[in-house]
């Protein structure tokens, strides 16, 4: 990924989404009826949309996916994939990506399937699914947040596909940015974050 492109998706796109989450947040803790959502944390208030009256729904649900899941984006990643370039070594990662996907370019594979057959803006997900307790390839639209629509998911990896993330340098090439992505991916993180599912689902919580 170039500097150009990180950049204005980092300073341009996540920022104007946590700008308009700040916006839409101090809008609910101005009303008495609405404060509670305001102080749930944004992580929570994406598992109870059901909740946010209809009026600001809409606007929780991009400003708060779009900034909740660019944090994801940018923490699973890091140069040259970091400390934890060059694919899978942690034993419990490797152990749940071979029953799943057969290896580690079993994964690739698929997550490749999954970008090329997203049709417009959205994201591609590798979560763990507490409820089935296996890892799971999801695709949602727009800044769609998987657990808003995927009960259970618990996301370890976000890859952004809007074109926002790559058009810059490679264009129409959609198939080159995953390419490109895979190679930053930061595995000792991506283990972290598996670690944290599983602890999650053993307090009985099926949410963040
Ligand atoms: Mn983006």
């Amino acid at each position: 990924m170039d500097e150009e492109t990180v950049r204005v998706h980092h300073l341009g796109h996540h920022a104007a989404s946590t700008h308009a989450l700040n916006k839409v947040l101090s809008t609910l803790r101005e009303h008495p009826e609405t404060k509670h959502l305001a102080k749930m944390g944004v992580d929570k208030l994406l598992h109870h949309l059901d909740e946010v009256p209809e009026e600001f729904r809409t606007a929780v649900a991009n400003a708060g996916g779009g900034y909740v899941n660019h944090e994801l984006f940018w923490n699973t990643l890091a140069p040259g994939g970091g400390g934890g370039g060059g694919g899978p070594v942690d034993a419990r990662l490797l152990d749940e990506v071979a029953a799943r996907f057969g290896s580690a370019e079993g994964l690739r594979e698929a997550l490749g399937e999954a970008a090329g057959q997203l049709y417009g803006s959205g994201w591609v997900w590798l979560v763990y699914n507490s409820l089935s307790a296996q890892l799971e390839i999801l695709t949602t639209a727009n800044q769609e947040h998987p657990a808003a629509a995927h009960p259970g998911s618990f996301p370890l990896l976000a890859l952004d596909l809007w074109e926002h993330a790559y058009y810059l340098k490679h264009q129409n090439r959609r198939a080159d940015y995953v390419e490109a992505f895979w190679a930053l991916i930061d595995w000792e993180e991506v283990a972290r974050r598996l670690e944290d599912a599983s602890k999650h689902m053993l307090d009985g919580h099926q949410e963040l």
